[in-house]
Parts: structure tokens; sequence; C-alpha cells
């Protein structure tokens, strides 16, 4: 190829000359087919490409004018950025070039020139006047005109510098963007497989990349613009691709090839519309594709649209909104949510409503900091998938939180342990799991980020650095240490815990809280025990019998059996073959 490429796309009534023009522009046929050539009549888009002294080369994408055809038309002008506008000077204004200029109006495109064909029949001047003033209040503005003949060939290099001065303001689209591709044509090739063509809007795509169509990964095993086979094409460019692993009946027009993890595929969106009522069906057009869907006001121009079959949208993609019934373009709709909450209670939608109202406002783009207001905690593979952009740091893996909200539930967190402790004052605390559950986190990392001084995890559950016991446990359990401030061995007998209602549990929650050390079951002592045994045992004669050593302890047996054997456990004491034992 030389130079740069472009694409641009023709409108117009039915004929009014646009094949003609595109026929004279490049020497080549945009109607491809017998029934086309026969009956003088686009039926389906046409494709053709020439150098133009200038601009490079520039393919057209030329489409139907007939009324029927609109949805072709549509499908064609979808992804092109820059708009070769046709009226016939005997033909002059008519219900298609309203309906393709408020189409390209719907679709906010920007960059065009009129043509008035036909110029060879009639004075050309009042077609073209009346095309500027209707074109002038849409998003196209004042455009240049230039009149022309495609059968004598007048007007045709006017034509042709003309087309270069525009494409010389079309900017020049990011070759690193995500790629969406949409198909407007899918075909098989005897030993080549599946082949799929497309305007290549923006991004670049290589021989080699994989792409997922329809939930389907597929590998591109060719790249062709413009006939001519390349490594690599970056957009805005007319693309064949050979793929490899998917069938041609499984990728159509209307199907997009998508850089894995980037746009959410969904039937439910919320957005807002630039045109009054809608009706409660109509047709949603994005790229080449059209999806019949089902509209349900929020409010204002809030609308949540129901669609037939998901399509991959982004947060911030313009649809075009047109009702099929009344052959009408009704208008536009800016996407202000991809992947939007269930409305089940009353007073949702409005609810609804007043999330979004500041969503996309006055022309900025998706912001990440509005994202998290209204979804509190999300992926930054999700936000990305939307469209989003990501800033910043995550809060944990890979999860993004709303400042205010991340720090609401930080607080909210010594409540669940503190509810928890009231209702099982016996666990030191409840479960990951559990707070998990109580706050409606989606996982048991997020609920670790969020555990912060004097809480901690710790064998998973969360628990206080200092382990309060419940107030009686509290009381029962300093009583048993007055006592074993006196007497350091004789542990409380059953009769002293019963009394002071210290049950198997309660001695469990003593322990874990460290106020109490177990030597046996139902046997407890202060903690640091044993240090206070080996500094005892010191003033005995070694070796030593049990009995010797329950009387320099002043125990019981019940007590002096587990302790010894606690202490030749921790290898302070050593225990000789006729039973006595001495310290190490
Ligand atoms: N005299 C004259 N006839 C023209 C000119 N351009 C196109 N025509 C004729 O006008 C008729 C329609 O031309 P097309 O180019 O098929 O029109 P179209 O806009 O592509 O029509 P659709 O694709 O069906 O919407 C044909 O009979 C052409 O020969 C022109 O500049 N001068
Ligand atoms: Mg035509």
């Amino acid at each position: 190829m030389t130079g740069p490429t472009s694409v641009v796309a023709t409108a117009g009534h039915v004929d009014h000359g646009k094949s003609s023009l595109v026929r004279a522009l490049t020497g080549r046929d945009p109607d491809r087919y017998e029934e086309e050539k026969r009956r003088g009549l686009t039926i389906d888009l046409g494709y053709a490409w020439t150098d133009v002294p200038g601009a490079g080369t520039v393919a057209f994408v030329d489409v139907p004018g007939h009324e029927r055809f609109v949805p072709t038309m549509l499908a064609g002008v979808g992804p092109v950025p820059v708009v070769l506008f046709v009226v016939a000077a005997d033909g002059g204004w008519m219900p298609q070039s309203a309906e393709h200029l408020a189409a390209l109006d719907a679709l906010d495109v920007r960059y065009g020139l009129l043509v008035v064909t036909r110029a060879d029949l009639t004075d050309p001047g009042p077609a073209r006047d009346a095309a500027l003033a209707e074109l002038r209040r849409t998003s196209l503005g004042d455009v240049p005109a230039v009149a022309c003949s495609a059968v004598t060939g007048d007007g045709l290099d006017d034509v042709r510098s003309t087309l270069a001065q525009v494409l010389g303001n079309v900017p020049v689209p990011d070759a690193a963007a995500p790629v969406r591709f949409w198909v407007d044509r899918s075909f098989s090739v005897t030993g080549a497989g599946t082949v799929v063509t497309g305007t290549l809007a923006a991004g670049t795509v290589a021989v080699g990349d994989e792409f997922v169509v329809g939930g389907r990964t597929v590998h591109v095993r060719g790249v062709q613009s413009l006939e001519r086979t390349v490594d690599r094409v970056a957009g805005v460019a007319r693309v064949a691709l050979n793929l490899r692993g998917v069938d041609r009946r499984h990728v159509r027009r209307g199907d997009a090839l998508l850089t894995p993890g980037t746009h959410v595929r969904t039937d439910v969106l919320d957005v807002r519309a630039d045109t009054g009522d809608l009706p409660a069906e109509l047709v949603v057009h994005l790229g080449s594709a059209a999806v019949p869907a089902r509209v349900r006001p929020l409010g204002g121009a809030l609308v949540r649209l129901q669609l037939r079959a998901p399509l991959p949208i982004v947060v911030g993609d313009r649809l075009l909104l047109r009702d099929p019934a009344r052959h009408e373009v009704l208008g536009a709709a800016a996407v202000l949510d991809v992947l939007p909450p269930a409305l089940r209670r009353r007073g949702a939608a409005a609810a609804r409503a007043g999330e979004l109202a500041d969503v996309l406002a006055d022309g900025h783009g998706p912001d990440l900091a509005s994202e998290l207001r209204r979804r509190h905690l999300v992926r930054g593979a999700t936000l990305r998938a939307m469209g989003v952009p990501v800033a910043g740091r995550p809060v944990v893996g890979d999860w993004y939180a709303d400042p205010a909200w991340w720090a609401a539930q930080r607080a909210r967190v010594p409540e669940v342990v503190r509810s928890h402790r009231a209702q099982e004052p016996l666990q030191p605390g409840p479960t990951l799991e559990h707070v998990r559950r109580t706050l409606r986190l989606p996982d048991l990392d997020v609920v670790t980020a969020l555990v912060a001084d004097p809480l901690r995890v710790r064998d998973g559950r969360v628990v206080e650095r200092t382990d309060d016991l419940p107030p009686a446990v509290e009381r029962a359990v300093a009583a048993v240490l007055a006592d074993l401030a006196v007497a350091p061995f004789a542990a409380p007998d059953v009769e002293r815990l019963r009394d002071l209602r210290l049950g198997r549990s309660e001695l469990a929650a003593a322990v874990r809280a460290g106020r109490l050390e177990r030597v046996a079951d139902g046997v407890v002592l202060a903690p640091g025990y044993r240090d206070r045994a080996v500094a005892a045992l010191r003033a005995v004669p070694q070796p030593f019998a049990l009995s010797e050593a329950r009387k320099a302890l002043g125990t019981s047996r019940r007590v002096a059996v587990p302790l010894l054997e606690a202490l030749d456990a921790a290898g302070v004491t050593v225990r000789e073959p006729d039973d006595r034992r001495r310290l190490r």
C-alpha cells in the first residue's frame, strides 16, 4: 500500500448516482451481484478503492439508497468516520437523503463532503443549496460541496481534490486501541477456510492475533487489505481476515472480533437518549450490528434497553436507535452502564435514574471515580472490559473500591465482630466467611484487607488483639487466678469450677484468650506454670518420686500426674526406669 489509507462511506437517496460515482472514481464496480447490475439498484454493500492524489489509498463502502435497505446502509456506515453524501442535481432532497443524514448525525459523523451528481442533466445549484442547509444542522456541519457528472466525467477531479482536503483533517485513530472489528461479510474460500471482511475503525490486526467472536476464540491466519497480503494493518482500513477456529456460519455481519478481555457482551444496558419519547420496541444499531430491543424508561432521558441478543459494548459507546416500523431514525443514545443492576423494588427505576444523572454528563468520557461510586467494589479486569480507564491502586488483588465506601466497610467490621461476640461469646470472633456474608463482600481476600487494628485475622477468624472474655467468665477466671496466686499448683477442682460456672467451653475460651493454661482435661493453671514448677522442684533432692514432687508443689495427685507428664513431654524432666524423675 502506498501512503495512508482511508475509508469513506457513501450516503444518499436511491438512484441518485452513488455507485456510478464510486465506479467513475475507482474504475471498479461496487455493485457486485448480477441482480444489482440488471436492476441498476444497489442491494448489498459494495467495496472499491483507488489512489487519490494527496490522500493515499481511499476505500469506499458503497451503500444502497433504497428505503428497504436502510439497515444494510447502517451496517456499512457504522464503523466509517467519513461520508461522501450524494444528491442528484435533478433529484433534490428526498426521503432517504433525510433518513441517511439523520443516521449520520446519530452516529456523530463529523467529516464529509457533498457531491451533487448528474450535474450534466440540470443546474446543480438548487439541489446543492437545499442539501447544504440540511447538512449544516447535523454533526457534519458545513461541508464542502462539489458538482460532477459520472457520465461526462466533469467535476471528478474536483471531487478527488476536495476528498483529499477533507481526509487531511480526519484524526488518525489509536493504533494501540483494543480491537472491535465489525464484520460486514463472511465467506469461505476453498483451501483457506473462513474469511471475514469489515472496516477496522481503530487498533491493529496482525497475523497470529487471537480474538474473541461470539464467545469463541479465533486466530488470524492471514491479513489482507484491499486485496494485498500484509502482516498487519491498523485502522482506519478495509480489512479481510482469514480465520482459524471458526466456521463461516458462526461469524456473520453484525458480529465483532474483539481483543480478549475487552468489551462486555451484554444484553441489558442503561443509556441516555438524545431524543424524546421512544417507542416500547426499537432496533439498536452499533457497528455493523442491528439488534431489536425493549425500552424501559427510567426517568428523563435515561432508559434501560433489553436487547434480544448480546452486543459487545463499552461505556461511552454511541448507539443509533431506529424505529423500523415507521422507517425513522429516532436518534442516538450514549451508553452509561453495560453491567447495570437488576431493578426489582418499587421506585428502583427512579433511583437508578438519579444515580446515572451525572454519568458521562457534559461530554466527559467514562471515569473511574463515578463507576466506583455506583459499584463500590469492582475488579480491574471488569472495568477494562467496560471501557473504563483504570488508574491508581487496587485495595487488594485486582479489586478497586470507592474510597468512601471502603472506609465505611472498614468501620463496620468491628461492629460485626462485636455482635458476633454477643451471640457466640465463647468464640474468639467471627469467621472471615461470616464477615463476608454479613457485609455482602465478594471474597475473603477483600475481608482480610478490611481488617485493621485492633482487629486481626487468626486461624480464619477476625479476633481482637486482646482477647476479651465475657464479663461473667472474666470474673470467674479472675477468682481462679487469685486462688492460684496463693497456691500456684492447686488447680481448681470440679466443685470449685462448678461453683464458678466454668464449664468446658468457658475454660477453653479462657485458654484461647491466654488467661489460663491447660494441663489436662479440666485441669488449668496460671500461664507460665511450667517455669514455676521447675523452680519449686529444684529444691527437691534428685531424683524424686511422685509423692515428693506433690508435696513440694503443694498439690494433689490429680494435678501432679499430668503436670509431671507435661514436664516430661517438654523435656524439662527425665523419667528413670524406677519411675522416679530428675530435672535435666
Ligand atoms: N446523466 C447522468 N446519469 C447518471 C449519473 N450518475 C448516475 N447516473 C445514472 O443514474 C442511475 C442511478 O445510478 P446509481 O449509481 O445506480 O445510483 P445509486 O445512488 O447507486 O442507487 P442505489 O444504490 O440503488 O441507491 C443510473 O441509471 C446511472 O446511469 C450522472 O452523473 N449523469
Ligand atoms: Mg448504488
